[in-house]
């Protein structure tokens, strides 16, 4: 099997971690280059959608969505177990995964109407960005209410699941690529990314020379990060 990667960004560091909590080694790993049009053009040769990670299997099988993946995988390799063995527990899981993924497209949207990174490539729009930005900081506080509800250590309880590779590559990538901290009231959530920061598989292969530097950051949009509720009633600075 191959991977298409970018080995540091958002949706494929979901699969680059899982390998690692899995040891995982006999798929070859295809690191592209986000800066070099030929290396994104190799992706686009082999996939339509023009995404990453992609899967492509033995048989050809073309696998273009990261959770697509984590599942295909887990069903090759099923041991040690990370998506649950009741109905009950893969639904826990899954729901942890939806809400971990929710949390990444609504960053997503923060980024790509406010981080200079995007600004030239895409139209940059400050009421769209706070409402990503608003949308994200919601999700991180349904992380935080999992990990009370399903007491820790992980987000469903005593074993590590997809979900938290979800979750560990979306707070990563917010927190290291573009300086976005985990709000400290989240406690739960914070105590769990300085966890799961201790592992090997948190280790991520080093960002474009951009996102050292913060060159990409985001403003706040006025959000206070230490508000008791970020709920639908937050109110911001004008
Ligand atoms: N839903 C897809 C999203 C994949 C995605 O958007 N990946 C980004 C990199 S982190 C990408 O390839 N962006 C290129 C583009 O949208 O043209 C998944 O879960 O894999």
């Amino acid at each position: 099997m191959k991977l298409y990667e970018l080995n540091w960004a958002l949706y494929p560091r979901r699969i680059g971690i899982y390998l690692s909590e899995k040891e995982i080694t006999d798929i070859d790993r295809v690191a592209l280059d986000a800066m070099d049009a030929e290396s994104i053009g190799k992706l686009k040769a082999v996939s339509s959608l023009g995404t990453v990670p992609m899967l492509q299997t033995e048989d050809g099988l073309k696998i273009r969505s990261s959770i697509a993946i984590l599942e295909y995988l887990e069903d090759r390799y099923p041991q040690p177990n990370m998506i649950g063995r009741s109905s009950a527990e893969q639904a826990r899981t899954r729901e942890a995964m939806s809400i971990a993924d929710e949390t990444a497209l609504q960053f997503g949207i923060w980024a790509h109407k406010a981080s200079p990174v995007f600004a030239g490539m895409e139209e940059q729009n400050p009421t769209t960005a706070r409402f990503g930005a608003k949308a994200y900081l919601k999700q991180l506080e349904r992380l935080d209410l999992i990990l009370a509800e399903n007491q820790g250590p992980f987000l469903t309880g005593s074993q590590i699941t997809i979900a938290d590779c979800i979750a560990m590559a979306t707070v990563q990538f917010a927190a290291d690529g573009y300086g976005v901290p985990l709000p400290g009231r989240l406690e739960l959530l914070c105590a769990w990314y300085e966890f799961f920061k201790q592992r090997p598989s948190a280790y991520c292969p080093p960002y474009p020379e951009p996102f050292l530097t913060h060159a990409y950051g985001l403003p706040d949009h006025g959000l206070d990060w230490s508000l008791d509720d970020i709920g639908w009633n937050v109110v911001l600075a004008a």
